[in-house]
């Protein structure tokens, strides 16, 4: 390293040094004995190997055989204009009005979110993503936007995948210049789980922006407008779009739901407007709404509203693809469709089956049927890697309609029943679910309330308590923690309420705060924040990103950055390595850098010794190495 920096310094390449050089100039010494990235990403490919993944390990693997998803072939090295170079040559009020003036429905593709979270549990990696996103730019160019970003996506991918989002985010921007990125923004929680000062949204959105975020759908999990200024007037400032968004639940056409009735929603679309949206987003999280009520919903914010209205929906059910035909007769703007192999179940409606039902009407989406089959076919091989995270849901289910969970969490909460060995009884936890929703008071189910009703659901399930047991002021129950903080009004408020005799039976008489959540949390000091997690990581250096990072999950980021020391830039694997390792006689390349490309072969696994280590036998780049890992096996 010290010979590396010395050929590097610009006064030792200029010729101008004397043989004082190296005892005056002392950042030569700058240096930390680590090991080569290469040798780095070589360690943890013998891991898995030797060892196994810890989160496909004991679950379905790969066919034999099988290879590496190819993205399709370009149309052409041009790139055509789409909504991106509007949004930057006129600004998002354009973007707006744009979207007003058109006749078809505009499509945004959710692949890349809500298809894999809601699907695949989240652990589609960037490297699929990357593939994909230059062939979106040249054949898919009509696109209104990808969403690939946001929810849970974020922690997820330092937690699970060792990557980092902030990367993901840029590299899809550039490998796609030309279609709009977007992403889903939980208000004041941010991409977490809870409220943040406001200064933190505040700071994460401007990053998020400056990396290369173009559409912004900010929606608060109880829709509670108050609790999303901060970060909508944050979009705003960007100078990118802002997606006020309306969170559905219930049924407008059901009188006895009448909490949530047209009225309502029309109110707070109202709201959003004045608030600044430059598009309300209407997001139907599980899949409730039914056509025959999408028709009455549309016509009304329609005629009352006059910001254009993005669609958002889930297929739980089966027929979200009815609603979003019927949404679009009554002249909705935009709609969500995932690709066809993404699409479906509690992910969104099939992209290419709503264009095709489209095709010939004023609606035509104009996008092109061919390049969506070719690309789904690419999604296709794609979602064949993550074989380990399906969720095993065969067929839609009119249940949702019972317990109105939102499609991201349905397939977690099922494997989270599972592993409580509640797998029998999960149409009871549904039914406990919707009973707990009544009990809160009927609020609306979305990250972070969606959890906070199947924490209690799987309680009073996994303990056999019933509804009027946990309203029975004289009996006492350990309720969990998720619930005692959403009622001390950690999450803010649902509209008219929590019931206050629950919330007397919870707080032990504690007062709830009834503000805005963000009003009382102090400001983060950014910069000793920086501070702070450097010491904690030896020194380095943090930057923005690292610091918005930091900010949202501290010891998710921390770990990450752990690990990363260790594994080095293990992001760029293909998906079947970095789950499974490799076999030997099998080579792969990665591309660490831009046109830096490791070629790596495995050519033998070692015996394991006495130590306890394994002797991993690869080549690199041509050359033998050898690393040593522990048998954890
Ligand atoms: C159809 O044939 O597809 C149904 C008619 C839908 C007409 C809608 S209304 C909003 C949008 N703007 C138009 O000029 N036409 C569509
Ligand atoms: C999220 O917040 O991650 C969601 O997908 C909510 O629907
Ligand atoms: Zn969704």
């Amino acid at each position: 390293a010290f010979v590396q920096n010395l050929l590097k310094h610009p006064t030792f390449l200029s010729n101008q040094y004397t043989t004082k050089f190296i005892d005056t100039t002392p950042e030569l010494f700058e240096f930390k004995v680590t090991q080569d990235r290469g040798t780095k990403v070589l360690t943890y490919i013998a891991d898995i190997t030797v060892n196994g993944h810890p989160e496909t390990k004991g679950r379905a693997a790969l066919p034999e055989g099988f290879k590496t998803p190819r993205p399709p072939a370009q149309m052409s090295d041009a790139i055509p204009a789409g909504t991106r170079s509007l949004l930057d040559t006129k600004g998002p009020k354009a973007v707006a009005d744009w979207m007003l003036a058109q006749k078809q429905l505009l499509i945004t593709d959710t692949t890349m979110r809500d298809g894999h979270q809601s699907l695949l549990a989240t652990r589609m990696r960037s490297i699929d993503m990357i593939r994909a996103a230059p062939v979106y730019a040249s054949n898919l160019p009509q696109l209104f936007s990808l969403e690939c970003w946001g929810g849970a996506t974020f922690d997820v991918a330092f937690r699970f995948l060792q990557e980092d989002p902030w990367q993901r985010l840029r590299d899809i921007r550039a490998a796609c210049p030309n279609i709009m990125t977007q992403m889903l923004l939980r208000g004041s929680n941010g991409v977490g789980y809870t409220n943040y000062p406001d200064n933190a949204v505040e700071s994460f959105v401007k990053q998020a922006a400056e990396t290369g975020m173009d559409v912004f759908r900010v929606f608060d999990s109880l829709n509670w407008v108050e609790n999303m200024r901060v970060a909508m007037d944050a979009v705003v400032e960007t100078g990118k779009i802002c997606e006020g968004t309306v969170c559905y639940t219930g049924d407008i056409l059901n009188p006895d739901r009448a909490k949530y009735d047209l009225k309502y929603y029309v109110g707070m679309a109202k709201e959003l407007e004045a608030a600044g949206a430059h598009v309300l987003g209407l997001k139907d999280m599980a899949g409730l709404l039914k056509p025959a009520a999408a028709r009455v919903l549309i016509k009304a914010l329609k005629d009352e509203i006059g910001i254009p209205i993005h669609f958002h929906t889930h297929d739980t059910s089966g027929i979200a693809g009815a609603t979003i035909l019927a949404a679009a007769e009554m002249g909705v703007d935009a709609a969500d469709c995932a690709m066809d192999a993404l699409s479906g179940n509690t992910s969104q409606p099939t992209m290419g089956s709503i264009v095709e039902a489209l095709a010939h009407t004023d609606r035509d989406t104009g996008l092109d049927i061919e390049q969506i089959r070719l690309m789904s076919d690419y999604w296709e091989a794609v979602r064949g890697q993550y074989i380990a995270f399906e969720s095993g849901m065969q067929a839609p289910a009119s249940e949702v309609y019972l317990h109105e969970m939102p499609g991201g969490q349905f397939t977690n909460l099922k494997a989270q029943a599972r592993s409580m060995g509640l797998e029998e009884r999960w149409h009871e936890v549904a039914h406990t679910y919707a009973q707990v929703n009544q009990m809160f008071g009927d609020i609306v189910k979305v990250t972070p309330s969606s959890k906070v009703v199947g924490d209690m659901a799987l309680m009073m399930v996994s303990q056999d308590i019933s509804r009027a047991e946990v309203e029975d002021p004289k009996r006492d129950i350990s309720f969990p923690d998720s619930v005692i903080d959403m009622m001390r009004g950690n999450l803010g408020q649902p509209p008219g309420g929590f019931p206050a005799p629950l919330v007397k039976k919870i707080l032990k008489g504690d007062k709830p705060n009834l503000d805005r959540p963000g009003k009382h949390l102090p400001p983060i000091d950014l910069e000793a924040t920086r501070k702070e997690v450097s010491d904690k990581l030896e020194g380095r250096e943090i930057d923005d990103e690292d610091l918005n990072s930091y900010i949202m999950y501290p010891k998710v980021f921390t770990d990450y950055a752990v690990r990363h020391e260790m594994y080095g830039p293990v992001r760029t694997l293909p998906t079947k390595t970095f789950f499974y390792g490799m076999d030997p006689g099998e080579q792969i390349s990665a591309e660490i850098d831009p046109g830096k490309t490791l070629e790596i072969r495995l050519q033998a696994v070692g015996e394991t010794h006495e130590d306890g280590e394994v002797r991993v036998f690869f080549e690199l780049n041509g050359q033998p190495r050898v690393v040593r890992v522990p048998d954890r096996s």
